[in-house]
């Protein structure tokens, strides 16, 4: 069943305007990719008080998405981001799932 998720990173303290700019400057195949994976409408919002990262996706029936680490551009972006986010020691940041506790559509 296609379903929406939640989790949460952790960006360090000061690069707000970075991590922003990064992002701005997505890579085309990284988009590709997350698409290919089943992922949709993706956003990511910014917690000022914690540095937390709030992101939201849409992820379609049978998304492999949990598969993506595997990807080689993946890594790289993930390498590419690692020097401002708490990360996992393969330089994926490190996430924590929400669970939906309210939805209206
Ligand atoms: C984030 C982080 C996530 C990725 C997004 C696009 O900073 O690397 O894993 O899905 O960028």
């Amino acid at each position: 069943m296609a379903a929406k998720i939640a989790f949460k990173m952790k960006l360090l303290p000061g690069f707000q305007e970075e991590y922003k700019k990064r992002h701005d400057a997505i890579w085309p195949e990284l988009c590709a990719l997350l698409k290919e994976h089943g992922i949709s409408d993706y956003s990511i919002f910014f917690d000022e008080e914690t540095n937390g990262l709030f992101a939201v996706q849409r992820l379609a029936e049978g998304s492999t998405s949990h598969l993506l680490g595997q990807q080689l551009v993946m890594k790289k972006w993930w390498t590419h981001m690692a020097d401002i986010m708490e990360t996992n020691a393969d330089d994926s940041p490190v996430a924590h799932p929400l669970p939906m506790m309210f939805h209206l559509d």
